[in-house]
């Protein structure tokens, strides 16, 4: 394929497209005749290529079949692979988007027509010419390798060893090391491993560019519109930073009380007294929020508020992994939404092998409509109990927006089915709900071991969005072009103090490159920090609705807190998830939030009033201990 092929035939296309326009210039643009024509000819193109989406759909589901009967193919014949859907989704999208960005919108009469053709008309990493994408699935591959990849030699040690992998060997390593000085080497063996001869940063420079092309493609003269692209807002990152302002207060006062934790357990971990919290000691609070050995206290330590065990009674009520599946999926059930049929149990859904996925294995959900399936992990514990509703969400999710024309069958923006999902699995982890499972005796927890639970939640949760919105922002402000390659290190440094009160454990300099592993995770859209952050904060928006909607929180009632609230069997609930599903993206995503929420934008305000005991506990014993929350910024980082 010739570089500018595809360029070359948009201009063709476009001045066949234009011509009936031109030719009639100086009357009224909108005549119906013309529209009429113009929609014509797009359903016409919508209609091929949906035969084609059709196809890609069938080769889905052969390989589903496939991967799941022993390697009989129950269709007969070789099934396709993964890297030929692959190939046929990108050639189809990257055609689709060529034909349709030269139908004129505006005169298309049909609404719903005219979203679709917005929609597909605008591609991020698939709208890359085959050699630029092809590079940047390369790239994508190295990054997913400085994560996962076996690279890392601890102090030299490689000729007895093992090299080890970031995900999952050293962050297991992070969450069990008892002293400061392993921790940072650790964070700088990876670092060495996988910036030696600027590799990391030359990766993603590279990555940076090819997202800009992708951006021009598009006719984005500012290149985060194409990353930011389904979330349709003018400036998107503005809206999340107000977020990160709002619960701001809040996460002061956490990160006040666990640098005071860090001070007792790491007296080496020198603060430099401006308050902040090294790096390498934050990424252990992050990856101990479960642990029971964490080294910082819980608000109540002494064991007798320590959170009942439900693994035994999980094991005794749930019995099998297909038990739990159909627990979850009764969840759904008593909302209202879609019955999972014994025909569903019977041929779409499958267990992973035990092999697969590894002993943190997570289900995976399939879509090729009109049927979607399921592979589930076949673990048995709590938080894959709590994971399998998530997973069941997105599987509703599928079902309801399968019947929506091709381009309009998915989320309104990305992370929207992964709020939805929040608020089930928030659900299905309270007391009131493992109650109702038998699981737990009580369908409450007494007040010190509710506030032991909101601690690791808030753990979890709070520490984890400023990262989501540093590593969201540092990539965009970079693609933007408001950071410069010679700043990019201590500009990833001045956000981190900014935002999140963390600093580097050493002086850096412009020299090194410090982002973190799950930054590199985020560079994937499937998996961008962009999406984290959106589910996360729009999904406590929708857990507080549907709350409030099924009277499972009651505002200033004691027994009614937020934090405890099961909408399991509220219809109320059940119609608002629907309508949001069912919608697909035909909607623009704030009209679709506002059924649930009556709000259109992001808000801070699920995640506050969630958390609202463990604020004001956070806020009395940080003065009781005499912390000042915050820090300063100290110059930690150095150009060179
Ligand atoms: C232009 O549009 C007018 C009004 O709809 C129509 O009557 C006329 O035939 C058109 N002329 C051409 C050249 O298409
Ligand atoms: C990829 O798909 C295109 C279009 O469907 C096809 O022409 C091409 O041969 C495929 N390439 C590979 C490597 O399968
Ligand atoms: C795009 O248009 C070309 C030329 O009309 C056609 O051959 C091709 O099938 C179209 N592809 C899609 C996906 O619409
Ligand atoms: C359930 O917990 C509440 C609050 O801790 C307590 O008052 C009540 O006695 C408990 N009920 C049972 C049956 O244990
Ligand atoms: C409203 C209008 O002008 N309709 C005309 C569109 O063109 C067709 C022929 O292609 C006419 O039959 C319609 O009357």
């Amino acid at each position: 394929m010739g570089l500018s092929t595809k360029n070359l035939r948009l201009i063709l296309v476009m001045v066949v497209a234009l011509i009936p326009t031109l030719a009639n210039c100086s009357f009224n643009k909108a005549t119906s005749n013309h529209s009429a024509n113009y929609e014509q000819s797009t359903r016409e193109i919508l209609a091929t290529a949906t035969e084609r989406m059709q196809n890609i759909w069938n080769m889905k589901q052969r390989i589903f079949l496939q991967l799941t009967s022993k390697g009989k193919s129950p269709l007969g014949g070789q099934a396709p692979t993964k890297q030929e859907v692959e190939n046929e989704t990108y050639h189809l999208m990257y055609e689709l988007a060529a034909n349709l960005s030269v139908v004129p919108v505006n005169q298309l009469e049909d609404p719903l027509l005219r979203r679709r053709v917005q929609r597909l008309a605008k591609l991020q990493l698939l709208g890359l010419r085959p050699r630029d994408y092809e590079q940047a699935k390369d790239l994508l591959r190295s990054m997913r390798n400085f994560v996962s990849g076996p690279l890392v030699c601890i102090s030299e040690d490689c000729t007895t060893r093992r090299p080890l992998a970031m995900y999952p060997h050293i962050v297991n390593k992070n969450m069990r090391a008892k002293h400061y000085e392993d921790l940072v080497l650790n964070w700088f063996s990876w670092r060495r491993a996988i910036n030696d001869k600027d590799t990391a940063k030359s990766t993603f420079i590279d990555y940076v560019r090819l997202l800009r092309i992708a951006a021009t493609y598009n006719g984005h003269v500012t290149p985060s519109r194409t990353w930011y692209l389904n979330y349709d807002t003018e400036n998107f990152q503005a809206e999340m930073e107000a977020v990160v302002w709002e619960i701001m207060p809040l996460y002061r006062e956490l990160h006040a009380y666990l640098r005071h934790e860090v001070q007792v357990t790491y007296p080496k971990a020198d603060t430099k007294s401006d308050g902040a919290i090294v790096a390498p000691v934050m990424d252990q609070i992050l990856s101990q929020d479960w642990y029971p050995h964490q080294f910082f206290r819980t608000p109540h330590p002494s064991r007798q508020h320590q959170l009942p065990s439900v693994h035994r009674r999980l094991e005794e009520v749930l019995v099998t992994p297909v038990k739990i599946n159909k627990k979850a999926a009764e969840f759904f059930e008593s909302l209202g939404l879609n019955h999972m049929s014994d025909g569903f149990y019977d041929r779409y859904s499958r267990r992973m092998n035990d092999d697969e996925g590894g002993p943190d294995c997570k289900s995976q959900v399939y879509y090729f409509p009109p049927n979607v399936a399921l592979r589930y992990c076949p673990k048995l514990d709590y938080k894959k109990m709590m994971q399998i509703h998530g997973t069941m969400a997105e599987l509703q999710y599928n079902i309801y927006k399968r019947d929506l024309p091709f381009g309009l069958d998915t989320e309104p923006c990305p992370g929207f089915g992964g709020a939805l999902a929040e608020t089930v699995v928030l659900a299905s982890g309270t007391a009131r709900h493992l109650h109702r499972l038998h699981i737990l005796l009580n369908d409450s927890l007494s007040e010190e071991q509710s506030l032991n639970r909101l601690f690791r939640m808030g753990v979890h949760t709070l520490v984890a969005v400023p990262q989501y919105f540093i590593n969201d922002k540092f990539l965009v402000d970079v693609m933007d072009g408001r950071i410069g390659v010679k700043e990019y290190n201590c500009a990833y440094w001045r956000l981190q103090d900014k935002y999140a009160g963390v600093q580097p454990p050493a002086l850096h300099s412009s020299k090194d490159f410090d982002p973190d592993f799950k930054f590199y995770r985020g560079m994937n859209p499937e998996t961008s920090n962009t999406k984290k952050f959106l589910s996360e904060i729009l999904g406590f928006q929708f857990y507080r609705s549907f709350c409030l909607v099924s009277g499972q929180y009651k505002p200033g009632d004691p027994k009614f807190p937020l934090h405890n609230c099961d909408f399991y069997d509220s219809k109320e609930a059940g119609d608002m998830m629907r309508e949001m599903m069912k919608l697909g993206a035909t909607r623009h995503w704030r009209d679709v939030m506002e059924i649930a929420t009556g709000e259109r934008k992001l808000s801070g305000r699920g995640i506050l009033e969630y958390f609202a005991p463990l604020f004001t506990w956070l806020k009395e014993r940080n003065k009781q201990l005499d912390i000042e929350p915050g820090w300063d910024a100290d110059e930690l980082c150095r150009k060179e």
